[in-house]
């Protein structure tokens, strides 16, 4: 793409044009265009800062599309500006969680301009989270005020783009695993707002109950976090959940860590050096052959790995 053809997609985009966003979209999920996504970013970047970035996570099947559709139809009944991103790890090549999201959110957001997109739906070959990220920003710069990011609550994707959002909602439901597990495994601390799904389900007062507990253990910080009950089918508390998410909101804006552009951009190197070493060592046919040979010299496996790195990008450690 030119760079004139740029200049007036980056137009249409603060424009708040959808045929222009989705076509940056494409252009950033696509790492064969990076000189026309490192462009776009140049263009539009002095247009954001001010989207809310919310995260929702969560085992599958516990009701994240549910009730981010419900959250999304919220957001527009109170004139907000919103849209909404799936990044699916887990199964990037199939779809099929994702069409599921799809038809499920379908109801809350047909009659509503809310923009949608999954990120993992097409064959996915580039790093999701920075590919996200990049949407993000050209959601932000389009004018809309949240982004609701729905990712499965595990693997290295769902947890980089975890770093870069301002809001997370950790989801649980009953008959969905241990929660003592979640907790293990570090979830408490990056939720800010805890939501039991399915109270439908008489099980879900006594999560709601063992996620307070375990609430409590933390050592208390200047955001308290809370647990709030939900029925997604319903729409239940979901306005309540809502406000709690607005005041998250101003409490993140008053806060802002300087520290964001920091972490966006490590996202982003982490993405590009992962893509230049699987590139180079495809280029270099050898490298299996070289990898065996240092095996047979009895090197152990860390050491090996040092010295191949050193050979693809030339670093020294
Ligand atoms: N009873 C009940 N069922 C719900 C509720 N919310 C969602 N469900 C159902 O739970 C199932 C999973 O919902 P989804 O919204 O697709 O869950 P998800 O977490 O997005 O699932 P994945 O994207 O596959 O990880 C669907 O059959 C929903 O209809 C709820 O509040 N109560
Ligand atoms: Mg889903």
């Amino acid at each position: 793409m030119s760079r004139l053809n740029i200049d007036g997609l980056a137009k249409g985009i603060i424009a708040g044009d959808i045929p222009s966003i989705s076509r940056g979209i494409s252009i950033v999920e696509d790492h064969s265009q990076n000189y026309a996504s490192s462009e776009l970013m140049k263009k539009i970047y002095d247009r954001t800062g001010r989207i809310h970035i919310i995260g929702v996570t969560g085992p599958p099947g516990v009701g994240k599309s549910s009730l981010i559709g419900m959250l999304a139809a919220e957001m527009s009944k109170r004139k907000q500006k919103t849209s909404i991103i799936a990044v699916d790890a887990s199964s990037p090549f199939t779809g099929g969680t994702l069409l599921g999201n799809r038809i499920r959110m379908q109801d809350s957001i047909n009659q509503n301009s809310i923009f949608m997109r999954s990120l993992a739906s097409r064959g996915f070959k580039g790093g999701l989270s920075s590919a996200a990220l990049s949407t993000i920003k050209i959601l932000d710069a389009a004018g809309y005020e949240s982004v609701i990011v729905e990712t499965v609550g595990s693997g290295q994707a769902d947890i980089d783009i975890m770093k870069i959002a301002h809001t997370i909602l950790v989801l649980h439901a009953p008959g969905l695993g241990d929660i003592v597990q979640s907790i293990k495994a570090g979830i408490m601390e990056i939720g800010d707002l805890f939501v039991v799904n399915k109270i439908d389900r008489q099980e879900a007062f006594l999560a709601i109950k063992d996620i307070e507990d375990s609430l409590a253990m933390l050592p208390s910080g200047t955001w308290t976090k809370k647990v709030i009950g939900v029925n997604s089918l319903t729409g239940e508390h979901v306005g309540e959940l809502m406000d709690e998410i607005t005041r998250h909101r101003e409490y993140y804006f008053k806060n802002r860590p300087d520290d964001e552009g920091i972490r966006e951009m490590s996202i982003y190197i982490e993405d590009e050096m992962r893509r230049i070493i699987n590139e180079r060592s495809r280029q270099k046919g050898d490298l299996h052959r070289e990898m065996k040979k240092l095996m047979s010299r009895g090197i152990d496996p860390f050491n090996g790995a040092l010295k191949i790195v050193d050979k693809i990008i030339g670093t020294e450690v």
